[in-house]
């Protein structure tokens, strides 16, 4: 399979006029009202891994810079000799209505969140449930950070690799989480309203594939009595997502179909530090260079804030020693735990939690301050008007 790399700049001129203005319904409203009290409530969520055929880069160009990709560039982002290009199979999670997981719900979904999970919420006192259906091909798990949970459901490959424990689910298998989020769950006495954990997939103890193919989501708790009905945050206008890792196709458990479904007739050598090095994807929610959905980031970015309105950003990171980001504002910034900052440093599986009052109109980068994965891909925009 061939994928194009550089779309004409008429193509997008096409998509923007065929949007309209439906761009603006991609920023999701959140619930206000602090009506909820401290009343405890089992969150029920239904959630799949699934395959699905991942695009990094589906706008075809560098959106960042407003051009195609230059030779650098398209190591990363385009199809060639000896690498794949933009196209992988991948997992991901997927919130469904119910049991039969039938219907996709939309629930902690935007689109700019792509590759992640869905948003997973709770206030201290509460309880989740997640209803765990795994229809990949590979075992997969849910392994939450920060909340209370006993070993069968730690979502972690057991001792003796004893498939089926410790919440670890076969293909095809479905398994139910119970997690607790007592006060230590939640935001300590200098953190703000929320925190931010990331679940993800543990399956496999010594090794990352899952991960890799991209089982990861967003949990957040709020603090007891400061949460909206949905369990978000009462005194925040907004919420980001922004997930900053270098998914490595070398190591996810995807790696020989994606070689047979995606590297044509091209000679690719599987050893080669050039193979390895064009499947390191150093992305934001699993776009490259300000890539996003289809339809909503085509032509503009798909993060879009509102003036003096205040936004908190959940940025979180996975992977490897290489995953040391830096993630930075331009035109705004942020506190952090009483802190003023423009730039956050997050490691692989922490999260920071900062709050933005944006004061700034336009549209600014949002990009890791690491040269190496800056240039790579691991940049974007994000819009206040
Ligand atoms: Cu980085």
């Amino acid at each position: 399979m061939i994928v194009r790399c550089d779309y004409s700049r008429r193509r997008f001129v096409t998509w923007a006029a065929a949007l309209g203005g439906g761009l603006a319904a991609a920023a999701p409203a959140h619930a206000l009202s602090r009506t909820e009290g401290e009343r405890s409530r089992t969150r029920v969520h239904y959630i799949a891994a699934e395959t699905v055929t991942w695009n990094y880069a589906p706008q075809g160009r560098n959106l960042v810079a407003a051009r195609s990709f230059n030779s650098s560039e398209r190591v990363v982002a385009c199809t060639g000799d000896n690498r794949l290009g933009p196209v992988f199979e991948k997992s991901r999670y997927r919130e469904y209505t119910d049991d039969t997981f039938t219907k996709p719900a939309d629930r902690g979904h935007a689109p700019y969140t792509g590759l992640l999970g869905p948003v997973i919420r709770a206030q201290v006192g509460d309880t989740i449930t997640v209803v765990f259906r795994n229809n990949t091909p590979f075992p997969a798990s849910m392994h939450p950070h920060g909340v209370f949970y006993s070993k069968g459901d730690e979502g972690v490959e057991a001792p003796g690799g004893d498939p089926g424990a410790n919440g670890v689910v076969e293909p095809g298998g479905t398994h139910r989480y119970t997690w607790y989020v007592p006060e230590r769950a939640g935001p300590g006495p200098d953190d703000p309203s929320s925190i931010g954990w990331v679940y993800h997939d543990h399956s496999v103890t010594m090794g990352v594939p899952g991960v890799h193919a991209g089982l990861v989501g967003p949990l957040v708790v709020s603090r007891r009595g400061e949460a909206a009905p949905d369990g978000s945050p009462y005194d925040v206008n907004r919420e980001v997502f922004s997930l900053f890792q270098e998914f490595d196709e070398n190591d996810s458990h995807y790696l020989r179909r994606n070689i047979d479904r995606f590297g044509g007739n091209r000679r690719i050598d599987e050893a080669s530090r050039e193979f390895q090095r064009s499947n390191r994807k150093p992305s934001i929610n699993g776009y490259l260079f300000g890539n996003g959905p289809r339809g909503v980031s085509d032509t503009s970015p798909s993060v879009i804030l509102e003036k003096g309105k205040k936004t908190r950003w959940y940025v979180m990171a996975l992977g490897g020693t290489r995953d040391t980001h830096t993630p930075h504002w331009h035109g705004n910034t942020v506190t952090i735990r009483g802190h003023r900052a423009d730039v956050v440093s997050v490691l692989p599986a922490t999260v920071v939690t900062a709050d933005m009052r944006p004061d700034n109109s336009g549209n600014w980068l949002f990009h890791c301050h690491v040269d190496e994965h800056m240039l790579s891909g691991m940049s974007t925009l994000y819009r206040v008007r």
